[in-house]
């Protein structure tokens, strides 16, 4: 299926605040965050994936073994625990975040040599479009 690695510049991020205010981020987190510029970094080896989000602010990595359940740590981002889980659907990446937040996860995938990103939590979806750096 699809191939991840590479690294990725952001083109388009709708409703980021939306999200962020999903999970409880305050005013001058958003404030910040809401007009950064990721990058994200992936490393895919067969099932196992290392995803790292840069920016000038502040960076999160996550690392992850398709269909291994583990406990996701949003260091930086909304500081909660999650059991966190990535499965294949059709060559996207289909994550589910178990934890206080309802409808907690996200899906990636790739279209035309970009890289799609949905955000998801409680009634709140951001969509994120990168492409190739
Ligand atoms: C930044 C800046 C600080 C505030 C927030 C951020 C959001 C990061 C997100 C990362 C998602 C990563 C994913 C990885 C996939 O494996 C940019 C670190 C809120 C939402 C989905």
């Amino acid at each position: 299926s699809a191939d991840y690695n590479g690294t990725w510049d952001i083109v388009s991020n709708d409703n980021f605040e939306g999200y962020m205010v999903a999970l409880g981020i305050d005013f001058a987190t958003r404030k910040i965050a809401g007009v950064l510029k990721p990058q994200k970094v992936i490393e895919q080896d067969g099932d196992c994936f290392i995803i790292k989000t840069y920016s000038t602010f502040r960076n999160y990595t996550c690392s992850f073994k398709i269909g291994e359940e583990y406990e996701e740590v949003t260091k930086g981002l909304d500081n909660r625990k999650c059991q966190t889980v990535v499965n294949w659907d059709n060559g996207r990446l289909v994550c589910v975040q178990r934890g206080e937040k309802k409808n907690r996860g996200w899906t990636h995938w790739i279209e035309e040599d970009k890289l799609h990103l949905e955000l998801r939590c409680e009634k709140q979806v951001c969509k994120q479009v990168y492409k190739r750096s």
